[in-house]
């Protein structure tokens, strides 16, 4: 064992365990099938499963935390909104003594520590998909673009680290310029409605970088409105993986979608089982996700939510 898992909290190995997992909305796609991921596990194995949804609000995934501890679940799985606000309850898990996994997004790395404060980050690489993003549109766009990015909920941990890797990215190429960048929440109609407002100021553009597949699609209905045709006259990156995207990317509206998994069932309950049985989990479990474009979308679309 690493030093530091010796002040994680143990878990007794069990037969069934008693999980809770808090997701943060379900007001996407992706959410649901992260969803329905989970409860097909729990229910394969015959484990429990304590749902919450925090409805978008990092207070309310707090307290929804806090009654997960108050019920003394054996096991959190944590998805948690934000990057700070979610600390107090991770720390919480641990001073309950109750081991804790954040599943797809972080937390502030220099506030709580995978491996000490909580058992294990799993999921993707999101500057790694900021980056396969910006490397795709560079390449079909000869490194010259005019480009409105739409970003993900601020302060979380896919907004922040997907606008780091695209920008990382692309400060080697001086002819791709970010001209507008503005939160969507990662929600399709906040989605339309921002890159309305932002295209209508930069009417110049000629790319969109959006950081999930359900503001994309909100961008697209805005741009089809305005009489523009997607894949046209503005090239498009997005991440996640939904059918309308897939189907968008089939279509020739959308030029690349990096994928963001978010079958999170399988991984999260076997690392649970592993580390019931005093195994060692490592910090990061990274999923690995696919570049899907036209080239290769025909064969994910069956796997598409
Ligand atoms: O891309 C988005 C969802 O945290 C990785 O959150 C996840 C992101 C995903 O709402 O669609």
């Amino acid at each position: 064992l690493r030093p530091a898992f010796a002040d994680l909290p143990k878990l007794k190995e069990k037969a069934t365990y008693k999980v809770g997992f808090a997701q943060t909305e379900s007001n996407n796609p992706w959410r649901l099938q992260q969803t329905k991921s989970m409860q097909d596990e729990a229910k394969k194995r015959g484990w429990q499963l304590v749902y919450t949804d925090a409805a978008g609000s990092a207070a309310k995934q707090v307290a929804d935390v806090r009654s997960m501890i108050a019920q003394k679940v054996d096991v959190i799985l944590l998805a948690p909104r934000e990057e700070r606000p979610l600390i107090p309850a991770v720390m919480e898990a641990k001073k309950a003594g109750i081991p804790l996994f954040l599943i797809d997004r972080g937390v502030d790395p220099s506030l709580a520590q995978a491996g000490k404060d909580y058992v294990a980050f799993i999921g993707s690489d999101f500057v790694q998909e900021g980056r396969q993003a910006a490397e795709v549109l560079t390449k079909a766009m000869n490194g010259q673009a005019k480009i409105i990015e739409l970003v993900g909920t601020v302060g979380s941990s896919p907004a922040n680290d997907r606008a780091k890797g695209f920008a990382d990215y692309i400060k080697d190429y001086p002819g791709m310029q970010v001209v507008a960048s503005q939160s969507g929440d990662f929600v399709r109609d906040k989605g339309r409605q921002v890159f309305e407002t932002l295209y209508q100021a930069h009417p110049e553009a000629t790319a969109l970088y959006s950081h999930n597949d359900e503001m994309t699609m909100g961008a697209i209905a805005a741009m089809e409105a305005a009489g523009k045709v997607p894949g046209k006259d503005l090239i498009i990156a997005s991440i996640d993986g939904t059918k309308d995207a897939a189907q968008a990317v089939m279509d020739g509206k959308i030029l690349v979608v990096v994928e963001c998994n978010p079958n999170f069932g399988p991984a999260a309950f076997e690392a649970i089982e592993k580390y019931g049985k005093g195994e060692h989990i490592p910090p990061h479990v990274v999923n690995k996700d696919r570049v899907l474009t036209k080239e290769n979308i025909e064969s994910y679309l069956p796997e598409a939510y």
